[in-house]
């Protein structure tokens, strides 16, 4: 890969975790009227995949996609607009954190019905398959959503049908406070899609190297007309399933599970990766800090300055026939 992109992988990555840390630095005045899901923690999954996404490809998203959301090419601004649920939002105030679009990037939206955007993909990818555009989707989710039929039933047609549709499972391990090991019998998610006769790979999803690289060839291998393929994406949150608290002190999860996921850090182990090849070093450090910290500030105070929707607002974009 290029210097430029190897670049691009670490700043998608730091834009991520800065935007979210301002998100939940914000989050205690109470202005942000919507419930947030943070992907502190899984920011490789999202810049891995979305490196080698073009911007008329399709992405679907969950309750937790902001990190996808940034990755795609969506407007900082609209995003965080969107959170302050006002007019200028990506969702014109109405959708929250769990409802974020931006089709002008290929963003038709996330769904905060677990396993929900997973149809709605398949049906994009079914589009372009009739319609031959040449477009891949790309539909995340996470361990939780596996439970749904919607899972089963959207692999089972998409492997029938080879359409172009890159599944991204974003596994940490937990759907709220549900382990995985107290829902499956079967640990190894990329196992069970075996038997669709669909490609499937369990890969380190902190690793944004290998996220990728698999990446690449699953997105080459939709557009050739070879997908559906699978990718389940090995990785944790830091933050709790909602808001900005922490479930560990409560024991929801242990310690040393945490402590073992913290000292991955999907951005840490990167930046002293192009530190090693000579790609890196503070003074750019510092220099990207200050520049992603600046366009953060912008966003934010573009949000808090908007104006909310209105009463006569009310019947815009709802449909009648
Ligand atoms: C159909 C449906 N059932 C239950 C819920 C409640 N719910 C919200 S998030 C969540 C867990 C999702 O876990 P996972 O898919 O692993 O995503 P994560 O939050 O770990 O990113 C559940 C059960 C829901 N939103 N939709
Ligand atoms: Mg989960």
């Amino acid at each position: 890969m290029k210097s430029e992109k190897l670049i691009e992988l670490y700043h998608t990555m730091v834009r991520i975790r800065m935007v979210e840390e301002r998100i939940a630095a914000e989050y205690q005045y109470d202005e942000i009227k919507t419930p947030i899901h943070l992907s502190i923690g899984q920011e490789a999954i999202a810049a891995g995949v979305c490196i080698h996404l073009e911007k008329s490809d399709y992405l679907f998203g969950t309750h937790r996609s902001h990190a996808q959301y940034l990755a795609k090419g969506g407007d900082l601004k609209k995003m965080i607009a969107e959170l302050y649920l006002r007019k200028t939002g990506c969702s014109h105030g109405r959708g929250g954190s769990m409802h974020l679009a931006a089709p002008e990037v290929g963003i038709f939206g996330s769904s905060a019905i677990v396993g929900g955007d997973i149809p709605l993909g398949t049906g994009t990818a079914l589009a372009s398959k009739l319609k031959k555009d040449g477009r891949v989707t790309a539909v995340f989710f996470g361990d939780g959503a596996v439970d749904e039929g919607t899972f089963h039933e959207s692999l089972e047609f998409a492997a029938l049908k080879n359409l172009p549709v890159l599944y991204v499972c974003e596994n940490n391990h937990y759907a709220i406070n549900s382990p995985e090991s107290k829902r499956h019998r079967n640990l190894n998610i990329a196992q069970w899609v075996e038997g669709y006769a669909v490609p499937s790979y369990r890969i380190n999803g902190n690793d944004v190297l290998e996220v990728s690289e698999y990446a690449r060839e699953a997105i080459d291998d939709c557009r050739k007309g070879n997908g559906p393929v699978f990718l389940e994406c090995d990785t944790y949150r830091w933050k709790g399933h909602i808001g900005t608290v922490d479930d560990v002190g409560n024991g929801y999860r242990p310690k040393e599970e945490y402590d073992y996921w913290l000292s991955k850090c999907p951005i840490q182990w990167y930046r002293q990766y192009l530190e090693s090849i000579g790609l890196w070093d503070d003074a750019k450090e510092k220099a990207q800090r200050e520049k992603i910290a600046a366009e953060i500030q912008e966003a934010f105070e573009f949000a808090q300055k908007s104006p909310k929707p209105s009463p006569e607002d009310l019947m815009d974009c709802v449909y009648s026939s």
